[in-house]
């Protein structure tokens, strides 16, 4: 799928700004082929939740409508003109002008629909009926309930079935764009890298819809200017005297693939891309053929009122907070984050774990699982499958082309050991291989429950992903013994595979910024402090550890419940983006460590 973006044949026009917003009332619903009467607002791009401020909308579950107008200018209506949603979470039905365009379930992910059809001159109206619902069925897992009461109001229960609250509404952009009626849909870039020449095959395939003859490709440099051309749907454009994207140090080339009918350009569109190599080889995760160390974060999309909603400015600031504290990678946990950070990411050099929406895989889980209760029957329960393929399908479309994507994360946290572990995992890493064009390495994330004596999934992962919470949920305010503990798990695991690198994607303890103590006083800035000591004098002991991803970048909103202080306080910042005192020793061991070649 390709982001939009204006060209010589493309315009793009915006939707966000302020939308009619209404709760559904199941007594009396919304007709969509009127109005929507209401008197309330929302921004978009954004949550609802927190903009909404009482109860009833913050904590609302089930359906609510956002509306509003648009027009289109006239000499636009002869082109193919699409409606696209980056994401709506989780569930949408969308209408234009009263007639349905689209549906789509997955909370996200981009989703379009065509709407020439159904769209004339003037004032338009489009409508989106959207489902914050979230089961047994979809990505994210949530466990809900409804009731029918004898007035005729549906009750709705809904507990997430993971760490980070349900935040919904129409999360990202929203935009209209159009092309012409012949058209490119789809272009995939991968390469072949001689890192010793310095040379480089580049294959783009493109795929075009209508009436045309041919397709070129020209490659650009940085500073726009040719350094490479092809023709065809496969074309393959030899380069010479690369830059390499490298972490930290980005590159990018720009494709430009145009579409002929005759001598007649048709359409046009510009992909950026850099080109680098990504191998998993000796127990090493290679970018460029060379020993790469991950230094970063778990992260989230989440701030203040916006919810989960896109805001540009915190991801400007997060990137320059890595930087900063010497980083250079993060895990999009635990959904795919918005495409604009996805192309910030490949113009910083920040590395990227890619990660779907599969998580609450294990059932009845909670934060304080560390009480060891494993699952019984979390894959006789589930009916994710179907969800779960479409997730890795659409993931893998949409950021196929980003240098900044160096690996795939299938699930979090999936309960990997119970019966019928084995089957799904197999087929979902079967299925989800097959669909990226650069071959990139896959993994998911193992839950400390699921240890290496139970877990029976981890041969299928290229590198050997752990949260691990020694020194918090488990050896709780005992470091000596997280400490033994650490080193028992690492050994083990890699007895078991010694050939598969292994990194932490998570380890972390709840801290409430401002509070200190001498003794190990859980929640206070010093013990967070110790465990990130702790933790790092582990890690340096061991030649197959890659890498480290704290939990978390930054504190953020949970759902309600005695163990969390208004949401989960892992931060090493404050949901403001203020630094506690573990930011400041981590900065030092990281401005520490070189990107590359950290364990020989
Ligand atoms: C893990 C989850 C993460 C939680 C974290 C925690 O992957 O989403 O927020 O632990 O408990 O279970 O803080």
């Amino acid at each position: 799928m390709l982001y939009p973006i204006s060209t010589k044949t493309r315009t793009v026009q915006d939707l966000n700004g302020i939308w009619k917003f209404k709760l559904e009332d199941d007594r009396a619903p919304n007709d969509v082929s009127t109005p929507l009467e209401t008197d309330r607002h929302m921004f978009v791009p954004g949550s609802f939740n927190d903009q909404g401020v009482t109860r009833d909308i913050r904590m609302h579950v089930g359906y609510v409508w956002y509306e509003r107008e648009f027009v289109i200018p006239d000499f636009l209506l002869n082109q193919r003109v699409v409606l696209r949603l980056d994401a709506a979470t989780h569930e949408a039905d969308v209408y234009v002008n009263g007639k349905f365009v689209v549906r789509h379930k997955g909370g996200y992910i981009p989703f379009e629909a065509e709407i020439q059809d159904v769209i004339h001159p003037g004032k338009n109206r489009v409508s989106v009926k959207l489902s914050n619902r979230i089961d047994y069925t979809s990505l994210p897992v949530g466990n809900y309930s409804e009731t029918k009461m004898e007035d005729g109001r549906i009750v709705r229960k809904l507990s997430e079935n993971f760490d980070f609250f349900n935040y919904a509404g129409l999360n990202r952009y929203v935009r209209i764009y159009t092309t012409p009626k012949s058209y490119l849909e789809d272009i995939a870039i991968s390469y072949d890298v001689d890192l010793a020449a310095l040379s480089a095959d580049v294959k783009v395939a493109t795929c075009a819809k209508g009436d045309f003859d041919n397709v070129k490709v020209t490659i650009l440099d940085a500073n726009d200017s040719v350094v490479g051309k092809g023709e065809g749907e496969n074309a393959i454009v030899s380069l010479k005297d690369i830059k390499l994207w490298q972490p930290l140090n980005a590159y990018l080339y720009k494709a430009r693939v145009e579409l002929y009918k005759a001598d007649e350009l048709i359409d046009v569109y510009e992909e950026e891309f850099g080109i680098r190599t990504v191998e998993v080889k000796n127990s090493q995760f290679l970018i460029n053929g060379k020993p790469f160390y991950f230094k970063g974060y778990g992260k989230h999309e989440d701030t203040y009122i916006n919810g989960r909603g896109i805001n540009e400015a915190y991801n400007v600031a997060d990137i320059n907070l890595m930087r900063w504290m010497g980083a250079n990678s993060f895990r999009t946990s635990h959904y795919p984050y918005s495409e604009e950070m996805m192309r910030l990411c490949d113009r910083e050099g920040i590395v990227v774990i890619d990660e779907c929406a599969a998580v609450g895989m294990f059932e009845g889980f909670s934060v304080d699982s560390a009480s060891g209760m494993a699952a019984k029957s979390t894959w006789s329960v589930l009916n994710t499958k179907e969800a779960h393929e479409q997730a890795m399908y659409e993931l893998i479309k949409r950021d196929k082309n980003h240098a900044c994507v160096v690996m795939w994360s299938v699930m979090n946290e999936p309960d990997s050991a119970g019966p019928g572990a084995r089957e799904y995992f197999e087929h979902i890493f079967e299925y989800s291989r097959k669909l990226d064009p650069q071959n990139r390495p896959f993994t998911y994330v193992n839950f400390q429950i699921c240890g290496v004596d139970k877990d029976v999934c981890t041969d299928l992962v290229d590198v050997i992903c752990l949260n691990r919470y020694f020194g918090w949920y488990w050896d709780t305010a005992d470091f000596a013994s997280a400490e033994k503990h650490l080193i028992e798990d690492l050994e083990k695991w890699h007895e078991k595979y010694p050939d598969k690198p292994i990194m932490f994607c998570e380890y972390g303890a709840d801290t409430v910024a401002g509070l200190h103590a001498v003794d190990d006083i859980p929640f206070t800035e010093d013990y967070q402090v110790k465990y990130y000591e702790i933790n790092s004098r582990v890690f340096d002991r061991y030649d197959f550890f890659i890498g480290e991803q704290v939990w978390n970048f930054a504190d953020f909103e949970t759902k309600t419940g005695i163990n969390r202080v208004q949401g989960n306080k892992k931060g090493v910042f404050t949901r403001a983006r203020e630094p506690k005192a573990a930011a400041r020793l981590l900065r030092d061991r990281w401005l520490n460590i070189p990107d590359f070649d950290y364990k020989k």
